[in-house]
């Protein structure tokens, strides 16, 4: 192939090189200035690759000539992409950042809707004088039920639903998941003398289907206080000043009697109802009965205080257990128990 490769010809590249380098204003035209005229195709490689069809002493003048011409553009290009990255960065900071504009807002952390529940009911019974106190999820067999008047086989078992996690010991007790927070009644007692004043709030577990008022993972609320002379009339006061400062001054409550086979006399308690006091046709609280149920209750079994060590011709008790996520439920009107633990942030900022 002929060539007309001369001194001229690569004068005339390099001035096309260096006029349209002047000309590129972004890492865009840059590389595409790069690729005309430095790339493997470009202008001055394809001039540099007929240097072979010169003759000798042609060749080293050209191609000296040529080479030169090379390092000189790649240097123009070296500055040239150096002044325009540094114009770019004084664009920002003189133009595209605005220190009047208003930061990103980070988003606080809450605590959880349980959380603040337990924190409110529990703060309630420290001002009547009860310590919180907290204890293990994983329990015997021993104390859920046994040290609690409800022995092997006893049909009352039915009432907690159980998740058993290991096959049962050589001294026939078993581990399970803790059905509800009483057994934390006959710990306390076996390492304090009385008299006691203690709120247990904890995880529980039930084998149960979920549905909008039952969880198979809930808190529960545990009180017991135990000391000489206590009667009823301490459990309907001390309990009737709870549901006033949690659900307002005004409150009514009611007890009717309950089975648990660690109290006795057992009963429930019930708030009247805050959303219509019964008068409401279909109301969703009360179901139009006019009292809303809030938790079980009754005078320590005189079993369980002397499985515990204490002396039940002496000593009195009354205890008490509660569900927060219901009362929470009561207290915000929400519907379904499920959504505390969907972790749907939506509702959980609610609170
Ligand atoms: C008990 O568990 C007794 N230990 C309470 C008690 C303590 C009675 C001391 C007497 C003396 P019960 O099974 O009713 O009782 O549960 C108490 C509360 O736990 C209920 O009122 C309810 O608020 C809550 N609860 C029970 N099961 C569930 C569940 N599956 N999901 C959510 N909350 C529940």
């Amino acid at each position: 192939m002929e060539t007309s490769l001369n001194v001229d010809e690569i004068d005339s590249i390099k001035a096309h090189g260096l006029k349209d380098l002047a000309s590129a204003g972004s890492d865009k035209e840059l590389d595409d200035w790069r690729v005309k005229f430095l790339g493997r195709k470009g202008l001055l490689t394809i001039a540099l690759r007929s240097l072979v069809s010169l003759e000798p002493s042609e060749r080293q003048k050209i191609g000296s000539l040529a080479n030169k011409t090379k390092e000189d553009l790649l240097n123009e290009f070296q500055s040239r992409k150096s002044q325009i990255t540094a114009v770019q960065s004084s664009d920002i900071d003189s133009s595209h950042f605005d220190v009047t504009l208003p930061g990103t807002k980070l988003s606080l952390g809450k605590l959880h809707p349980t959380t603040q529940i337990i924190r409110e009911i529990c703060s309630i019974f420290e001002g009547m004088g009860f310590s919180v106190v907290e204890g293990p999820e994983i329990e015997w067999d021993e104390y859920n039920f046994q040290k609690l008047n409800i022995p092997k086989n006893h049909p009352a078992r039915d009432m907690w639903n159980t998740f058993w996690v290991a096959e049962e010991d050589s001294s026939g007790n078993q581990m399970l998941l803790r059905t509800h927070t009483s057994p934390m009644q006959a710990r306390i007692m076996e390492t304090n003398a009385p008299p006691v004043r203690v709120i247990v709030p904890g995880k529980c577990y039930r084998y149960e289907a979920t549905d909008a008022t039952h969880e198979s993972q809930f808190y529960q609320i545990e009180g017991l206080a135990v000391d000489k002379n206590i009667t009823f009339a301490n459990l309907k006061g001390t309990l009737y000043q709870f549901a006033r400062q949690l659900f307002g001054e005004n409150r009514r409550v009611r007890f009717r009697c309950d089975y648990f086979p660690f109290v006795e006399p057992g009963v429930d308690m019930s708030i009247d109802c805050f959303a219509c006091q019964g008068k409401a046709v279909g109301c969703r609280i009360c179901a139009s009965t006019g009292w809303v149920e809030i938790m079980g209750a009754g005078m320590v079994h005189p079993a369980v205080l002397e499985s515990a060590g204490y002396d039940p011709s002496v000593y009195t008790g009354f205890a008490f257990g509660l569900g927060p996520e219901r009362i929470g439920m009561l207290k915000y009107g929400i519907e379904d128990i499920r959504m505390f633990y969907e972790n749907d942030c939506r509702f959980l900022e609610m609170f």
